[in-house]
């Protein structure tokens, strides 16, 4: 069933009129990646800039492969519900900003006539950690992806940064109309990290063959960096039951997300932008701390409680927290190891943003999954642990809490043989879990298994793989899991951190 403009809201036992909250005219947006968390983010924030002040900011979303997303949006005239889950309260929204949606993977040749488009004039992308053919070995374009080297033989390209390049060229041959990139995944940098990967394919394109459009991306395409951030579970048979009977009506592809949301962009659009302010987004040019602050003090202890969670034979996130131990590990994790490692961006509150954090979390009505969080942990981890890490092993000290949410993530994804972590850790996914778990198969220990991974592997960077010391606390730990429980391994990781807390405290005492 489609639904229409006059259907009903019964929210809470009042009636509002289900509008959509916008219909624009055109598209000038093209989004890359249309999962839930665009559609419960930009989305809104789209719609709110429209209501403001209008404009051609319509957006055509592109869904990788999935092809049911797209045949729903399209049996709804694209349209879908919001549901903002509060504890206790549940409200909804249609933004209605889509004016159109198909699967990049079977249409790559629109992908790049639509980059061309001059009427296009913002690309968004939300394609995960994953989805920038990125190689951590060589910290470059990865030359050795199969699409990619595809992608750069010819015909229509497949891997996210061969369809930019693609369409950017494409673009500069019809005329060459000023185009922003903006990357919205939680990776630092990610303006500066998508065009250095842009740049490095056309640069590998033979001959003269990318001249000119590095010559159009130097005059007229700009890449901000952005930190976006709302909690958006996977939608589940629930929820679409949930949300259909507060709407009156069906919606098969309802996005559940919590109250919180905030988006931090760098203000550089080469061809205008939406009043994404009037939605609160914040322009700014600190989007580099809002990065870390969220990578590592959101996203960093979001992985410990999941790993942990997952462990302790927990599905959700709130229910994880809601254990005393690891609740305790999550606030040392984040006073002691991330946040000494981050520089608060002005007018932020840090106290303010903490405790808000707990109760996000804690939002049991979201039942947001540790399986979920968990999954991806080769590609999430090497965001949020290896910097903190770094400065307080350079600081002489140790991050107990940080080898804990790695030995947390190797115990599920890689359990060593004997120990089962049970269903919420089989549940993940994770592009490196056939390799690793290879490992674990004939690993004597948890410090072999954690040499050869992050030592051997270097799974979170050359510099961590070269710190023997919390290599074999990380061994430690996964050993103390599989022979004594994780209860056990938190107790043993967070009375160390508070040891050696208070000694370096003591010792900053002493000085003059
Ligand atoms: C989570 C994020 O799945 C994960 O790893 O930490 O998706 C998190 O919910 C979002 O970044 C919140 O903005």
């Amino acid at each position: 069933m489609t639904i229409n403009a006059d259907l009903r809201i019964l929210s809470r036992a009042e009636s509002t009129a289900a509008v959509p909250l916008v219909s624009p005219a055109g598209a000038g947006i093209l989004h890359l990646g249309l999962g839930s968390f665009h559609r419960a983010h930009q989305a809104v924030y789209t719609a709110a800039a429209l209501q403001a002040s209008g404009g051609e900011w319509g957006i055509i979303g592109v869904a990788s492969r999935s092809r049911s997303i797209v045949d729903a949006l399209h049996a709804q005239d694209f349209l879908y519900s919001v549901a903002t889950i509060a504890p206790g309260s549940t409200s909804l929204m249609i933004p209605g900003v889509h004016t159109d949606a198909f699967v990049g993977a079977e249409q790559p040749e629109r992908v790049v006539a639509q980059i061309a488009d001059p009427g296009i004039r913002i690309v968004t992308l939300t394609v995960t950690e994953n989805g920038y053919s990125y190689s951590p070995a060589t910290q470059h374009l990865d030359l050795d992806d199969e699409t990619v080297r595809a992608d750069l033989r010819g015909g229509a390209p497949r891997s996210m940064i061969g369809q930019l390049a693609r369409g950017l060229q494409a673009r500069a041959s019809a005329g060459g109309a000023p185009i922003t990139i903006l990357s919205c995944d939680n990776l630092s940098a990610n303006g500066a990290h998508t065009e250095k990967l842009v740049r490095e394919f056309l640069h590998e394109l033979p001959g003269s063959e990318g001249v000119d459009a590095l010559a159009f991306l130097g005059r007229a395409v700009s890449f901000p960096s952005s930190m976006v951030d709302r909690i958006v579970p996977a939608t589940t048979t629930e929820m679409r039951t949930r949300v259909s009977a507060l709407l009156g009506a069906r919606d098969d592809i309802p996005v559940p997300a919590e109250p919180f949301t905030m988006w931090a962009i760098e203000d550089r659009f080469a061809g205008g932008r939406p009043a994404w302010e009037a939605g609160g987004a914040v322009f700014t040019d600190e989007v580099g701390r809002y990065e870390q602050m969220k990578v590592r003090l959101l996203n960093g202890t979001h992985s410990l409680i999941a790993y942990l969670g997952a462990l302790s034979g927990v599905g959700t996130i709130p229910e994880a927290i809601g254990l005393d131990g690891i609740e305790s590990a999550a606030r040392a994790v984040l006073r002691d190891e991330y946040e000494p490692s981050i520089e608060v961006p002005s007018g932020v509150d840090i106290r303010a943003y903490e405790s808000e954090l707990f109760e996000r979390w804690a939002n049991s009505a979201l039942g947001h999954r540790t399986s979920q969080v968990g999954t991806d942990g080769s590609v999430k981890l090497r965001q949020r642990i290896p910097e903190p890490a770094l400065l307080v092993l350079r600081d002489g000290g140790m991050p107990h809490l940080i080898a804990l949410t790695v030995a947390g993530y190797l115990s599920c994804i890689a359990p060593l043989p004997g120990f089962d972590p049970g269903l919420h850790a089989a549940a993940m996914t994770d592009g490196a879990r056939e390799r690793l778990a290879g490992f674990a198969a004939t690993a004597r220990n948890g410090r072999e298994l954690a040499q050869r991974v992050i030592g051997e592997l270097h799974l979170f960077g050359d510099e961590l793989g070269s710190q023997d010391a919390f290599i074999a606390r990380v061994g430690e730990l996964v050993d103390i899991i599989q022979r004594r429980g994780v209860d056990a391994a938190i107790g043993d990781a967070v009375s160390s951190s508070r040891t050696t807390t208070s000694s370096r405290t003591s010792a900053e005492e002493l000085q003059p």
